[in-house]
């Protein structure tokens, strides 16, 4: 009788800027191989493929665009990369994407006149993940890490409105993280979150929005 081939899990690191995510998904990536686990850190936006780099321009403001243009380009980046990350969950390789749909529908809908479910729409049929590990910082928290940069979307007003959006996500594959914690500690509760979802989600089929 064939056996089934477990497939990779697909979790997401959401969150505000200065929380950790990047740092800790990266160090997680390293973990999970180190320990035979195959895993690829992925992120979007993807800066390196074609939508990418109109992206690229566009957050780093040389460019302006209509929201409504730019929010399909960050959802049609998305789309660029799905038929590779199916292809990698399948493999069985756990994907670990830093930022994905969820930062699309928050920062798009943070805008002006952007209607949330009208944002959610181009997402329709891309994978869903598995868990999705939402990193919090309180207000006190994130004064206390170095400031923002130079990009769009890097300022305290829109990363609230930001993570107001982020609550009206949320379903049952949302996970809080207190992100005020050095970063081994909060190492040792991410890596539990995601071999635990790893051992959960091998044998289920990968799902999509809908
Ligand atoms: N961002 C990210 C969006 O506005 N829409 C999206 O779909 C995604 C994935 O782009 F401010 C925003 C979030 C952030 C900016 O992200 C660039 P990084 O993680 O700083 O590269």
């Amino acid at each position: 009788m064939a056996s089934q081939i477990p497939r990779g899990a697909f979790i997401v690191f959401e969150g505000c800027d200065r929380s950790g995510k990047t740092t800790q998904a990266k160090k997680l990536v390293d973990y999970l191989n180190k320990n035979n686990i195959p895993s690829q850190f992925v992120n979007f936006p993807d800066r390196t493929i074609s939508t990418g780099h109109i992206i690229d321009e566009y957050l780093r403001k040389k460019i302006e665009l209509p929201d409504q243009a730019a929010h399909l380009l960050f959802s049609a980046n998305r789309w660029e990369r799905e038929p590779t990350l199916t292809k990698l969950i399948e493999q069985g390789i756990t994907l670990i994407c830093d930022r994905y749909s969820f930062s699309g529908v928050a920062f798009s809908a943070a805008k002006e006149g952007m209607d949330i479910s009208w944002c959610f729409q181009p997402e329709k049929g891309l994978p869903k993940p598995d868990a999705v590990l939402l990193f919090k910082l309180n207000e006190e928290a994130l004064q206390r890490r170095k400031g923002f940069g130079d990009e769009r979307y890097e300022q305290t007003d829109f990363q609230r409105k930001v993570a107001e959006n982020y609550e009206k996500l949320k379903d049952n594959i949302w996970i809080d993280i207190d992100a005020d914690k050095d970063i081994d500690t909060l190492g040792l509760i991410v890596k539990d979150i995601v071999i635990d979802t790893i051992k959960k989600s091998q044998f289920n089929p990968l799902e999509r929005f809908v």
